[in-house]
């Protein structure tokens, strides 16, 4: 082995500590779907979260030719909505400040982060082909000394404490414990910071288990869908005070349902329908700051 197998390999080692994250991450390491891939090559911003929005569709109208493409057009701009919706939540930010995704996919949020805020911003991400695919962003778009991603665990992020103004998770806290994850949010963020995740999980309203539908969706991503309850008692154990909720439920069905239409669709979309319609799934956005 040489020196650099080595280095690699412990590199490696340090940052995917289970045979959990091992497997997530070479779910991540593989993955090529077009609905993430021809959406993102829409506009080049590639995301891996779902659309909020009232759909247009007109899109479904008109030539058969042109309408798998008017469709995929709508479904990233409805992706690229969520993104700014996540970012009008952060709260005031200059260029001074740092700010970091956590589970950064693709980079897409990211991006969007940059442009509006024109601050440093980092990702982590468990997955090196997500990571050397955002980085190859970066420089492509020249922003590679402002945007920075990193092969790292969001739950030890190596950075040093009371680094970022501001952290999100934009749908990745499934893959991860949520008492974790904010104890290591609340070291990393500054006194007064922002904290904000888009999430789905489960509406343990009636009991502690997901329904067959949230369970279908947890075997699809190979993640473990939380209790609603949980994100709160969570925030509360690591001193993140919640601001704003705002349940995206009825926002992100129009989305699915032109998803269930378009020749990208991956089989997961009835899942999606069946868990919000029947109410043991919601989509939230969760704001807190750190005391
Ligand atoms: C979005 O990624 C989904 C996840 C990261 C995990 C599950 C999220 C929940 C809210 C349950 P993606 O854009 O890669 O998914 P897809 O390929 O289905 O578009
Ligand atoms: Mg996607």
């Amino acid at each position: 082995m040489t020196m650099l197998d080595s280095t690699a390999t412990d590199a490696a080692g340090q940052v995917l500590v289970t045979r959990y994250q091992k497997s997530v991450s070479e779910y991540w390491n593989n993955e090529k779907a077009p609905v993430n891939i021809r959406l993102g090559e829409v506009s080049g911003t590639f995301h891996h979260h779902y659309g909020i929005g009232e759909v247009d569709w007109t899109v479904l109208e008109g030539d058969e030719a042109g309408r798998q493409e008017r469709i995929i057009r709508e479904l990233h701009r409805l992706e690229g909505a969520q993104a700014e919706f996540l970012l009008d939540q952060l709260g005031p930010l200059g260029a001074g400040d740092r700010i970091l995704d956590a589970g950064s996919g693709r980079g897409g949020t990211s991006f969007l982060a940059n442009l509006r805020f024109g601050c440093q911003v980092d990702g982590v991400s468990i997955s090196q082909e997500q990571v050397k695919f955002a980085n190859a962003q970066a420089a492509e778009r020249g922003v590679a000394d402002q945007v920075g991603f990193h092969f790292r665990n969001m739950l030890h992020n190596e950075f040093p404490a009371d680094t970022f103004q501001a952290i999100w998770n934009n749908e990745s806290t499934m893959y991860v414990d949520l008492h974790k994850l904010f104890a290591e949010h609340a070291r990393v963020l500054r006194p007064g910071g922002r904290y904000v995740t888009i999430t789905g999980c489960f509406n343990d309203l009636h009991g502690h288990q997901p329904s067959r539908a949230v369970s279908q969706i947890d075997a699809h991503y190979i993640c473990d869908i939380h209790p609603r309850s949980e994100y709160f008692a969570a925030m509360a154990a690591n001193g993140l005070i919640p601001i704003s909720v705002v349940d995206l439920t009825e926002a992100t069905i129009p989305y699915w349902e032109l998803r269930a239409k378009s020749e990208v669709a991956s089989g997961i979309e009835d899942a999606f329908l069946t868990a919000y319609k029947e109410g043991s799934f919601h989509y939230l956005m969760i704001a807190a700051d750190k005391a």
